[in-house]
């Protein structure tokens, strides 16, 4: 592994804005169309709850988080403070790995300019249905060979200490994903199942299988292999139940996820119940919007797209979330 010594002293959540120029920024409506999802691929993400082959980064913008991505792989215990989460192993089982972090945004100027991301925002923008923010990105990496799993979940099931639910993901493979290194599957139409509780993110893949009804678990029977080359991504919904399978081949599987929230998320910390879970967490004061430098508003519909007044395609929010 290289050796590079790790300076990562400022905190970028300072900068509410991209600070390199890994992407071309779109200036007119004209420059947003290229990325637009059509009707289609907006239908099929409400039909099954989610949507996948989108291209969010050329190979040369993978190179370039892979390569700090190791950098973040090494961090020393300093450097970690800035992350909200940090496990080089949180299986606990050292044949099974699963490296997985929040917050790396934070550190590097990649993965801070990861969020602007024109594919990602315009994507997200109709997907959400509403201007949105980060919420926070996530690293999930599988080492060649013997890559632990990560367990079916409801990303929302983690999320309830925000509110209401009106949040969306997107993973962006940093490796081509298959299922030998233990690409993502979905569920298709879970969901619409309603919100189920936690039953562990590592471990055994099955352990939601003890909450579920036997109609959830024959659709289990169609889950979806989110295969796909690097650099490009899939969205799924707040509910829809996901998980991938250990990584059985020479390869690595490593992924990139940023998580979105709609511009007006509250927080709802007061009496949660996993609150140790959220110790390296931004503040997010009960009843208050999410709105310091930590959660940037990485979209304004009406600034950015005013030329395309209301004719884009885009998720009616108050029927497909749980938004009143
Ligand atoms: O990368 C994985 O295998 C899991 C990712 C995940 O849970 C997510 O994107 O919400
Ligand atoms: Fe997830």
């Amino acid at each position: 592994m290289e050796n590079v010594k790790l300076n990562f002293s400022k905190d970028l959540a300072d900068y509410g804005h991209p600070i390199g120029n890994m992407f071309v920024q779109p200036k007119t409506a004209k420059d947003w169309e290229q990325y637009m999802l059509s009707e289609e691929q907006i239908a099929s993400f409400k039909r099954d709850g989610f949507v996948r082959g989108i291209k969010i980064l050329t190979e040369e913008q993978v190179d370039i988080l892979n390569s700090e991505l190791v950098k973040l792989q090494t961090a020393n215990e300093e450097d970690k403070k800035l992350f909200y989460h940090y496990e080089s192993n949180e299986s606990e089982d050292p044949s099974k790995v699963l490296f997985h972090a929040i917050g790396a945004w934070r550190l590097t100027p990649g993965f801070h300019d990861l969020l602007w991301a024109p594919a990602f925002r315009m994507a997200a923008y109709q997907l959400l249905g509403q201007s949105f923010r980060v919420f926070h990105d996530q690293l999930f990496c599988k080492p060649a060979k013997h890559g632990g799993v990560v367990a079916w979940h409801q990303d929302y099931s983690y999320w309830t200490f925000t509110k209401p639910m009106h949040h969306l993901t997107c993973w962006i493979g940093l490796d081509d994903a298959n299922k030998e290194n233990g690409c993502l599957y979905f569920v298709p139409g879970s969901h619409k199942w309603g919100l189920l509780p936690i039953t562990g993110l590592t471990g055994d893949m099955d352990s939601v299988r003890t909450v579920l009804n036997e109609e959830q678990l024959e659709a289990f029977e169609k889950r979806v292999a989110n295969e796909l080359l690097k650099g490009y991504a899939s969205f799924h919904h707040p509910l829809t139940m996901h998980g991938s399978y250990s990584n059985t081949s020479e390869r690595p599987r490593r992924a990139t996820v940023l998580n979105a929230m709609s511009s007006t998320t509250l927080g709802n910390t007061e009496g949660y119940y996993r609150l140790e879970a959220l110790h390296s967490f931004p503040a997010m004061p009960q009843d208050q919007v999410l709105d310091s430098n930590f959660f940037p508003l990485l979209f304004d519909g009406d600034k950015e797209l005013e030329a395309f007044g209301k004719d884009i395609p885009k998720v009616d929010y108050r029927e497909f979330y749980d938004v009143l």
